[in-house]
């Protein structure tokens, strides 16, 4: 008897999608399939493949057993039509601009979105005649009043990265689609345990997976899933000929990892919000954004269109960059290092790290402020990580 996941709950799917791609030999393991091409049986078999009139795999650039074991688990996950991994996250945002823009077309983005998902736009397809608007996607009327004519993608990120604004997805969706444009969602900071962009109405979700689906801060990669087969069939060539593949044991390290996503992301969740009201009510702190705050501006649509807060804050301490920077260097258990969404708390400064690449004027106007400290928050014990932060704090 085969299991159907299409009618389980979220923990069941992330526990067994992708189970059992062994028909040789049964293993529950999946196996790692190290190859970069795959014999055909015959001239004719070879023809048939390379024709699409039969199914089958002919290169691993192309397609892969246990990278598309991988591709199957997350699309499952995001209520998907079909889901494409890529090397990295940013070969996943790449390819999805280059399949959707080209010369004389504009885009619609979020200001604050992860730094090289805006200047990969603004310094290399800018090259090739794509315009583009970089606006605070929190404001719906902004967005209607950025799209153009010739505006053929809205991209959000939302929470962004690392100012943790929201956008309404739904409402997004349908500005998009009445100006003819495509909604791409980059889901990372949600991870799809707590946000399905595909059933709110966009057309393509895509994840850096080197954070909260890998999770264990050993592999760089991404995914791309789309809610149509329309949207697959124009994504995938343009992803086979950039060739920003995944590879194979890759695949297998990211599925291994996937399978405790919904703990880590349920644990992550629960030290998060403890940590956003412990700091929230600290003297020393200025302020604190986290969607599971009544004090964050957009606390009624996280409820309505988040299944959980997540486990990404940002702070600024009273007194700025200097004492930010006391924070920064005297935590203990949260280690100084770019990403997130790994087992373990992190903690940087994305003014002069991940956000750094954007010019200063335009990192402001998007409310990444100099004294913004960014925190990854992990599965360690919440009493060690506040007490930690308390001694951090005390040295101000
Ligand atoms: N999208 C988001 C929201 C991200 O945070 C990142 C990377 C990417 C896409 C790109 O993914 P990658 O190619 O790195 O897998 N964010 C990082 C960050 O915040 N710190 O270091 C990398």
């Amino acid at each position: 008897m085969s299991l159907n996941l299409k009618n389980k709950g979220i923990n069941t799917r992330v526990t067994h999608a992708g189970e059992n791609p062994d028909t040789v030999h049964g293993s529950v393991g999946v196996p790692i399939y190290q190859t970069s091409t795959f014999k055909f049986q015959d001239a004719d078999h070879g023809a048939r493949l390379f024709g699409g009139e039969e199914k089958g795999y002919i290169y691993t650039r192309i397609g892969n057993p246990t990278t598309n074991t991988f591709e199957e688990a997350v699309t499952l996950l995001e209520h998907g039509y079909g889901g494409i991994a890529t090397a990295s996250g940013m070969a996943a945002v790449s390819s999805v601009y280059m399949a959707y823009l080209g010369a004389g077309a504009h885009m619609v983005g979020t200001d604050a979105v992860y730094g090289s998902s805006r200047m990969v736009i603004e310094n290399e397809f800018s090259r090739f005649g794509v315009e583009s608007s970089f606006v605070d996607t929190s404001d719906l009327d902004l967005i209607r009043r950025s799209m153009k004519p010739n505006t053929k993608m809205l991209y959000i990120e939302t929470p962004a990265n690392p100012t943790i604004k929201l956008a309404d997805i739904e409402a997004c969706a349908e500005i998009a689609h009445e100006h003819g444009a495509v909604l791409v969602v980059d889901n990372t900071f949600m991870s799809p345990i707590l946000q399905n962009p595909l059933d709110l109405g966009a057309d393509v979700v895509l994840h850096s997976i080197t954070k909260y689906i890998n999770g264990h801060t050993d592999v760089v990669g991404g995914v791309i899933i789309t809610k149509t087969e329309e949207e697959y069939s124009r994504l995938k060539p343009v992803i086979n000929a950039l060739g920003g593949t995944m590879d194979p044991h890759q695949s297998w390290l990211v599925l291994r990892g996937m399978r405790t996503l919904s703990l880590r992301v349920q644990r992550g969740e629960e030290n998060a919000h403890k940590l956003a009201e412990y700091l929230e009510a600290h003297p020393k702190i200025e302020w604190v954004r986290y969607p599971g705050l009544k004090s964050h501006p957009q606390h009624d649509l996280a409820k309505r269109q988040m299944k959980g807060f997540g486990s990404m804050i940002s702070f600024e301490v009273k007194g700025g960059v200097e004492a930010g920077k006391t924070v920064l260097n005297n935590v203990t258990i949260p280690q100084l290092a770019v990403s997130l969404g790994g087992y373990e708390s992190l903690i940087q400064h994305p003014a002069s790290m991940t956000h750094a690449n954007i010019p200063e004027d335009e990192r402001v106007a998007a409310g990444i402020t100099d004294g913004l400290i960014r925190f990854a928050i992990g599965t360690e014990d919440v009493e060690d990580l506040q007490a930690d932060l308390e001694k951090a704090l005390s040295l101000i």
